[in-house]
């Protein structure tokens, strides 16, 4: 049996010769950070990595809400270092589901790339792993990182027993209330096209842990647009700050989403009927779909 480091190699290597053969499309990238001044360094380094690999990558914005650690200091640092350019985004401290909102809305409305992605900036869910996405020719379709334990012959990390069983709730939560079956509604590895973050992005009311869901909401059910699941894994650095009363108290704020939606309160976005790409259709441009709402 091959030791694990040439595993993990040969999966890179698998992984980077299927990104030539299928199309990428523009990636402005989105992290989140709040006091990472330990992990974000790694975080700016793969990101860096992976665009001096030939990624469509670029602009990289880290989304900062009053961290005191010298967050912002250690990410500039570590992307002159590596000669990546990256905005970092002061904003009032309020949380990562409020501080993700700001920074989509922003960077939606000035960054020319066809995708935003919002990725973790602790490097614990690799980017390269985009290259397991096959890009669909709908331009609509939205990615999300599914975490699993082991793909393409790389191997992740098993969440504690408390975390599988707060993800095994949210799921159950998530499909009662608002009928939605994805499994890890939570992974900090999304890819939203940019022409709907505004539309996604502006309906969002939640304001903690169950906002990934209240958008997969709007997108799913309200606007019908097609959702791609990619399996990631998830090497955990350092302990998890997600705390169990946290996600209690927010869990219950996906109530308040539920009402939101049997009082109708969320409006499709991106034109509401699916269209099913076939073998050597033209890619419909965003351009034709019905325009977004605005609260
Ligand atoms: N801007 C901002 N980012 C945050 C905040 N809380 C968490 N994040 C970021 O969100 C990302 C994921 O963090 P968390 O979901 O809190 O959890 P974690 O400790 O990585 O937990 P795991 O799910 O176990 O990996 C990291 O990049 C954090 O820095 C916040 O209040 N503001
Ligand atoms: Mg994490």
């Amino acid at each position: 049996m091959k030791p694990a480091t040439d595993r993990v190699d040969d999966a890179h290597a698998n992984r980077r010769s299927r990104r030539s053969v299928t199309s990428m499309p523009s990636i402005a990238v989105i992290m989140p950070a709040y006091n990472e001044a330990g992990r974000i360094e790694q975080a700016i380094r793969s990101v860096s990595r992976y665009r001096s690999d030939g990624a469509r990558i670029g602009p990289v914005i880290v989304a900062d809400d009053g961290s005191t650690d010298g967050t912002r200091e250690v990410a500039l640092a570590a992307a002159e270092r590596e000669g990546l350019a990256i905005e970092v985004l002061g904003l009032p401290h309020r949380g990562k589901a409020l501080t993700i909102r700001a920074a989509m809305l922003d960077v939606a409305s000035r960054a020319g790339t066809d995708y935003l992605m919002m990725l973790d900036a602790d490097d614990e869910l690799q980017i390269d792993q985009l290259d397991r996405v096959v890009w669909s020719t709908d331009p609509r379709t939205i990615y999300i990182g599914r975490r699993v334990d082991a793909v393409d012959g790389d191997h992740g990390a098993r969440p504690t027993l408390l975390r599988r069983s707060m993800s095994t709730a949210m799921r159950a939560a998530s499909r009662l209330l608002l009928g939605i079956r994805y499994p890890d509604t939570q992974c900090g590895f999304k890819l939203f096209p940019t022409a709907l973050v505004t539309g996604l992005f502006g309906q969002q009311r939640s304001t903690g842990w169950t906002f990934d869901a209240e958008i997969l909401f709007i997108a799913d059910r309200v606007s019908k647009l097609p959702i791609q699941e990619v399996p990631v894994i998830w090497r955990p650095r350092g302990t998890s700050r997600v705390r169990t009363g946290a996600v209690i108290v927010s869990a219950f704020a996906m109530f308040g989403t539920s009402g939101r939606r049997f009082l109708h309160v969320y409006r499709p976005v991106g034109g509401a009927r699916v269209v099913r790409p076939i073998a050597g259709d033209v890619p419909a441009a965003l351009a034709t779909t019905k325009p977004t709402p605005t609260l």
